[in-house]
């Protein structure tokens, strides 16, 4: 219950931090984008990260106003750093499948783009496999719409859900994220570098991007690029970091 409380004031309390963990063309190094991730300021157990409260915000019904907190935290950041004069790149935001079915999330970015001036174009939302099955009408017509908007639109996690691929034709989507698990023995484990040369390959044939994440090896850069990966995320390129230092990497882009 005090955790509860606590969290609940969290959002007026200025108490949530977005950090930012960049996304890079594999073949150039080249900075492409960055993923948000949500952290909680909390008072007396440090600085917590989304699985250490995202179960108790869905149980609460507290993840309408923090997801909403963190699009617009994330808008606003990504058109700062553009009226700077940085190179500009577009910021991916998680939704959950409870975020999903719960918010009016057209509406919300339709306004929030309003808001902070983003053009829809850098603006990206990471959803799983299981999201888009557990909805598949809503999630048709609100990926729809996303699409007529143009924002884009990342499956996250790919590989790890119950689902059938029959969706990735079906639905208006950009990126596929290789799930970490299936990255992380690579390359030494060759059931894993055949899982994720079969996903990288079923992404280029449905003319969808990969994006490999928990990329932590240049052994794992270095076959991906073999592969055709065109993304990649992970330890290995940069951790998560917070706003002033995503701001210092960006000053370092060409
Ligand atoms: O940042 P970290 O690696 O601890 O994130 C763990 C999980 O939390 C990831 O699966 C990520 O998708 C999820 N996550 C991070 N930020 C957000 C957010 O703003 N909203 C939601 N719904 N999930 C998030
Ligand atoms: O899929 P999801 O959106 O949860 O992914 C984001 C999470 O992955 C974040 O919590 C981030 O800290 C974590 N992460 C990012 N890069 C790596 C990595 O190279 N290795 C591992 N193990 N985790 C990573
Ligand atoms: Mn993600
Ligand atoms: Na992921």
């Amino acid at each position: 219950l005090q955790q509860e409380h606590l969290l609940r004031a969290a959002v007026p309390q200025d108490a949530l931090r977005l950090h930012y963990q960049p996304q890079i063309e594999v073949s150039t190094g080249r900075l492409t984008g960055f993923e948000a991730l949500v952290r909680w300021q909390h008072p007396e157990r440090g600085l917590l990260g989304p699985d250490e409260f995202i179960p108790l915000a869905e149980s609460r019904g507290l993840v309408t106003p923090i997801g909403r907190w963190v699009l617009r935290e994330a808008c606003r950041q990504i058109k700062a750093w553009q009226d700077e004069g940085l190179a500009r790149v577009p910021v991916a935001v998680n939704v959950s499948a409870m975020e999903f079915r719960q918010r009016d999330l057209v509406g919300e970015i339709k306004q929030v783009l309003a808001d902070t001036g983003l053009d829809a174009q850098y603006l990206e939302i990471e959803i799983t496999e299981t999201t888009l099955m557990q909805q598949p009408e809503q999630a048709r017509t609100t990926l729809d719409e996303l699409r007529a908007l143009g924002v884009g639109v990342t499956v996250d996690d790919f590989g790890t859900g119950y689902s059938s691929l029959a969706y990735l034709k079906r639905y208006p989507l950009d990126k596929i994220k290789v799930d970490r698990s299936f990255v992380i023995d690579t390359p030494s484990d060759g059931e894993d570098v055949a899982i994720v040369t079969a996903i990288v390959q079923l992404a280029r044939s449905l003319q969808l991007q990969s994006v490999a994440e928990g990329v932590e090896t240049p052994e794992q850069l270095g076959l991906l690029q073999r592969l055709g990966c065109e993304l990649a995320q992970g330890f290995g390129i940069a951790a998560p970091m917070d706003a002033g230092s995503a701001h210092a990497w960006l000053q370092m882009q060409p």
